[in-house]
């Protein structure tokens, strides 16, 4: 049932875009929260908000090369999976898993930063969760679900791991997270794979060594095998607001498109509300719209464009697997961020790209850039074997499109020397097969094959609409994870593959309506 419209309501997700496994936690009136941040430098973006639906991203977590050591030529979707971000005797803990090294966890007073170097844990495991005991003695639940006493000053296994509990038989028991409340010790975890089988299950016991009992009712939220707008919900934790109100912050995607569906901004943050009833967690399905939370405090959204006027990157600009000093400047041009060429191409790690999540289904991106005697554009993509790119070099403009072991230019035309204005038009309405380049070719014949993809992706030189020129319309569905594969989501970037190629600003912002 849709809301009243006089009902303060909020829109889910709270974090659009590629923001996986999210994990909150409060102190006062003020909540954080973290998700994970895969192959991605920096890494673990920190959130701050008053109300759990307004989110201002205050910083990254492991912003320093020796906190998030990652292979440069690792594979898309490695580095770091589920965090876990608490509040403890004074100071902020938080714990995660670097696929290529094990568990560790960092601290912060400020969760702004600076965060301290890795304790690393002698852990196996994925989704690693931290709880104190009254005591004093901290409890470290990891993927599987197993639960172990930790020294967490020094990482050391102190006491089990004790098996804790392995869900209602649903595949992956993963995710967990332990709370002590009301004198007992709550486990909640995800069970059916991150996948559209996705759940929430509880289970509960006197002490964290266990024997832990499941909820009557087991999974507690999941989606699977309907047709609601959000799919694959899972992967929750939960929080008290300061009116004693309980809430869940979790995953979920938004798929579109023609059978199996396709989601293209990756897994993102949801909110919902939990009520308790005889002592266990009870939630409703996710909804796109939902009943505000008493301690309603909207706040400005981050304004669309940055026009690179600071000498360090805001926090949401990120970066696949490295980004070295040398690569980018905000100084040697002042109020232009500079791309040195690291890499000659975008197929394999190593190129240099600084880019931030698609955060509206429906969006327009554009940036001015100035080619000098480099190669640089912007780039969609999700990783090195699927992406589009709007690239400038040698006085031409060039559309190219890789997918797989293919890579074609679909469009090319000449292009003035010194700046240009580049537009990436984002659309989920009027879309068009995935045979055609554009309106013109769809008029022209059948293609024999339907418009099934997720969305459209047009590629403008111009930053005006009105007067850009249309180079070529992609159907994104080969951007999208279920033909990529993996746990991000699309990511926009500006890069150079030549040279030194620079950037006055960039602009990303939801498509307006009137032109849909
Ligand atoms: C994460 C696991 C999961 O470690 O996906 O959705 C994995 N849940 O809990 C990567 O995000």
């Amino acid at each position: 049932m849709p809301l009243p419209r006089d009902i303060p309501h909020y829109d889910n997700p709270v974090l659009p875009g590629f923001h996986p496994d999210p994990s909150v936690c409060r102190v006062g009136e003020d909540f954080y929260l973290v998700c994970s941040s895969f192959e991605y430098v920096p890494g673990v973006p920190v959130f701050h908000s008053r109300d759990l639906v307004h989110w201002r991203q205050i910083g990254n977590a492991l912003d320093r090369p020796e906190q998030l050591p990652i292979p440069p030529d690792s594979t898309a979707s490695g580095g770091i999976f589920a965090p876990t971000i608490r509040h403890h005797d004074g100071r902020f803990w938080l714990i995660t898993t670097n696929v290529h090294r094990g568990n560790f966890l960092v601290t912060a007073e400020d969760p702004a930063g600076p965060w301290s170097d890795p304790v690393w844990l002698d852990l196996p495991g994925i989704d690693p969760d931290l709880a104190w005991d009254e005591d004093g003695s901290c409890w470290c639940t990891f993927s599987g679900t197993h639960v172990a006493r930790i020294d967490p000053a020094t990482g050391t296994v102190l006491e089990g791991p004790y098996p804790g509990w392995q869900g209602s038989g649903g595949q992956y028991p993963e995710a967990p997270h332990l709370y002590r409340i009301d004198g007992w010790w709550y486990l909640v975890i995800a069970e059916g794979g991150t996948e559209r089988g996705h759940g929430v299950s509880v289970a509960r016991a006197r002490s964290p060594r266990g024997p832990f009992e499941a909820a009557p009712a087991n999974p507690i939220l999941t989606h699977r095998s309907t047709n609601r707008p959000i799919q694959s919900t899972g992967h929750a934790d939960l929080v008290s607001a300061p009116d004693g109100t309980w809430w869940m912050v979790l995953l979920g995607t938004r798929p579109r498109g023609h059978t199996p569906l396709y989601h293209v901004l990756g897994r993102e943050t949801f909110l919902a509300p939990v009520r308790w009833v005889d002592g266990w967690p009870q939630v409703d399905p996710v909804q796109l719209r939902e009943q505000a939370p008493a301690c309603w405090t909207p706040t400005a959204a981050p304004p669309p464009r940055d026009d690179f006027d600071a000498t360090t990157l805001a926090p949401a600009w990120i970066s696949p697997r490295v980004r070295p000093a040398g690569s980018w400047s905000l100084t040697e041009r002042p109020g232009w961020l500079t791309l040195h060429a690291t890499g000659a191409t975008l197929d394999r790690p190593g190129a240099t790209l600084v880019g931030r999540r698609q955060q509206h289904p429906d969006c327009r991106i554009t940036a001015r850039l100035d080619p000098g005697t480099g190669r640089g554009g912007l780039s969609v993509r999700i990783d090195e074997a699927h992406h589009y790119d709007l690239e400038v070099a040698g006085g031409r403009v060039r559309v190219l499109a890789r997918i797989g072991p293919l890579s074609q230019c679909v469009a090319e035309q000449p292009v003035a020397a010194g700046p240009v204005d580049l537009t990436v038009d984002i659309r989920t309405t009027d879309v068009l097969p995935p045979s055609v380049t554009s309106a013109e070719q769809l008029a022209a014949g059948g293609p024999g094959v339907g418009a099934a993809g997720p969305d459209t992706i047009g590629f403008l030189v111009g930053g005006d609409p009105a007067s850009a020129t249309l180079l070529a319309e992609l159907d994104g569905r080969y951007l999208s994870t279920e033909v990529a594969a993996g746990f991000t989501g699309r990511v926009i970037g500006m890069y150079a593959t030549e040279g030194s190629v620079a950037f006055d600003w960039f602009d990303h912002r939801p498509r307006p309506a009137a032109d849909e």
